[in-house]
Order: C-alpha cells, then sequence, then structure tokens
C-alpha cells in the first residue's frame, strides 16, 4: 500500500492547509520533544494520574529532568487507558490511529497486541518523524505511518477491528469522520475516542475554552456532538468515562515545569469550573 498521495489529495480545505501548516512547523515544540526523548515514545495528547509530588523536591538541578520524565509517564499512562478500552485485539488484527502525530500511540499499539497498525496525519513532517520512530525500533513493517485525510483514509472497508482518535477529532466534522471510521470498521470492531469537549450544560463556549481552541487552531465539539455523530453512522457507545478528575493533577504539574506553554491556565479553569470535559468514548460498530 503506498503512503505517498500529493498535498492537494489530502488537504481538501483552506483550513486542514492551515492545520497541518501549524503540525509541520510547530516541529521543536520542547514541551513534545523533551518528553519524547525519554524513552523514544513521543506524544500529542495530554497525562492521566497523580503525579509524585517528589519529583518537586530534591535537588534544584535536576528538578526540570524530575518533572519531564513524570509528565511523560503521565502522557503514557493515557494511551494506555485509551488501549485498554479496545477490547481484545489479536496479532492478526489491524488497527487505524486517526491523526497519529509522532506515532506514539500507534507504536505502543503493536508493542502491545503485535498487530499491524497504521496511522494518517495531514501533516507530512508527523509522519516522516513517526516513521522514522517504527523503523528506529525496528517495527516498520508491522507500524506505518501515512500522508492520508482521516475523513478519507483509503483503506479497505470493514478491515480494521479498532480505530481510535487521541485528541484529534476537534480539528474534523464529526459526522464526515463517524462516517469513515464506519466504513473501515468491520462488524463488531471497537472506535475508542479520548478528547476535550465543551459542556452542553454549562451553555456556549466558555471563554477559557475558546482560549484553548485559538492556540491550537482548532474547534472543540459540545459532548452532544459526539454521541449525534456516533448514532448516525452505527457506531454505539460501550463505555463513557469523564476523565477531567485524572487529568487535572498533570495541568498542575505541566503549570510548574519550565516547559509550560501558557495554555495550562485555561485548562485548569474550563476543567475546574466545569466548562470542559476530559472524555473517553468507546464504542463498537454495528
Ligand atoms: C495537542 O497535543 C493536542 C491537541 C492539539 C488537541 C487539543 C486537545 C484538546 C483536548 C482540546 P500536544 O502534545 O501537541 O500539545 P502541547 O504542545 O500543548 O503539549
Ligand atoms: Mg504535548
Amino acid at each position: 500500500m503506498t503512503t505517498t498521495a500529493s498535498p492537494a489529495e489530502v488537504l481538501r480545505t483552506e483550513y486542514q492547509k492551515s492545520v497541518a501548516a501549524y503540525w509541520n512547523t510547530n516541529q521543536q515544540d520542547p514541551v513534545n520533544l523533551r518528553l519524547g526523548e525519554v524513552d523514544g515514545l513521543y506524544h500529542h495528547h495530554y497525562g492521566l494520574g497523580e503525579y509524585d509530588p517528589s519529583v518537586l523536591e530534591g535537588p534544584e538541578e535536576t528538578r526540570q529532568d524530575r518533572i519531564t520524565r513524570e509528565l511523560h509517564r503521565l502522557e503514557t499512562a493515557q494511551a494506555d487507558v485509551l488501549l485498554d478500552h479496545l477490547g481484545p485485539v489479536t496479532a492478526d488484527d489491524m488497527l487505524l490511529d486517526c491523526g497519529s502525530g509522532r506515532g506514539g500511540t500507534s507504536l505502543m499499539a503493536n508493542q502491545r497486541f503485535g498487530c499491524r497498525v497504521d496511522g494518517v496525519s495531514i501533516s507530512e513532517y508527523q509522519v516522516g518523524f513517526a516513521n522514522t520512530q517504527a523503523e528506529e525500533r525496528g517495527v516498520s513493517d508491522r507500524v506505518r505511518f501515512h500522508f492520508r485525510n482521516m475523513l478519507d483514509t483509503r483503506f479497505e472497508t470493514a478491515s480494521r477491528r479498532g480505530a481510535w482518535t487521541n485528541e484529534t477529532t476537534m480539528y474534523v466534522d464529526l459526522f464526515e469522520l463517524y462516517a469513515e471510521v464506519s466504513r473501515v470498521l468491520e462488524f463488531g470492531g471497537r472506535y475508542v475516542c479520548i478528547t476535550g469537549c465543551s459542556n452542553d450544560v454549562t451553555g456556549g463556549r466558555s471563554k477559557a475554552v475558546s482560549r484553548i481552541d485559538e492556540h491550537y487552531t482548532c474547534n472543540i465539539h459540545p459532548r452532544s456532538a459526539y454521541f449525534k455523530a456516533l448514532a448516525a453512522n452505527n457506531l454505539v457507545p460501550i463505555n463513557v468515562v469523564d476523565l477531567t478528575p485524572q487529568t487535572i493533577p498533570y495541568w498542575e504539574l505541566r503549570a510548574k515545569s519550565s516547559l509550560a506553554t501558557g495554555i495550562e491556565e485555561p485548562f485548569l479553569t474550563a476543567y475546574k469550573e466545569g466548562s470542559f470535559h476530559y472524555l473517553l468514548i468507546a464504542a463498537d460498530r454495528v
């Protein structure tokens, strides 16, 4: 299967071009590169779980290094929680990572299940970076990253046991995305989403949520939009987990780190005021 496509085939709209440009040029982002260097798993998502407060104590010279490792441990724990919800996956199954970034979650899925994993991204830089990681780990025959659009992956219909979006749905129309996810999943296949979504109960987009959108050039969807789009595409939720309380410690530690980017306060405000949730949804294809 070819991994090459022309930008005109992959990037359909001006918005998609601007998102691709952001991820192509946001290459030296220390918050992601320093964490990835810890063990070679490069993530573009946030963390889950309590941090070890002892990382803030001890010698000043090595404090940032301890915080970096701890933030990375929490981000890896987040990807593990996502993979925990995929259900049984065998080495003969095939998985799809929709919006695969620098490849962390895909590489972890292959490590855990031994199966084929394809990741798609509209950033050519990210695709190249992630394929280099797969080569360095000696798994490039099993894990491949493609310059493709998650709304039009070109993978075979019903070819996938599982598919996921790890913090990528805020860049796309959910109805278009779930039409494509539903097409590539086999009957009974599992879709897992971790996302940040706004709270229909508190009403329209809060100032803090708008600041997050502005920071990443994304459009955070309301919680209700997920369930409408899943239902419209034969994807039936089996698990919905509000991960908000488990992600707040990550943001609190990140705010104390020299790698902080300035988006920490809007996340903490949005989560604490209840205008925003960190949500996991697992759904089955029927
Ligand atoms: C970025 O991860 C994640 C997104 C751009 C999606 C926005 C997510 C929401 C839950 C709203 P990253 O690791 O590239 O971000 P950062 O550079 O801030 O660590
Ligand atoms: Mg990050």
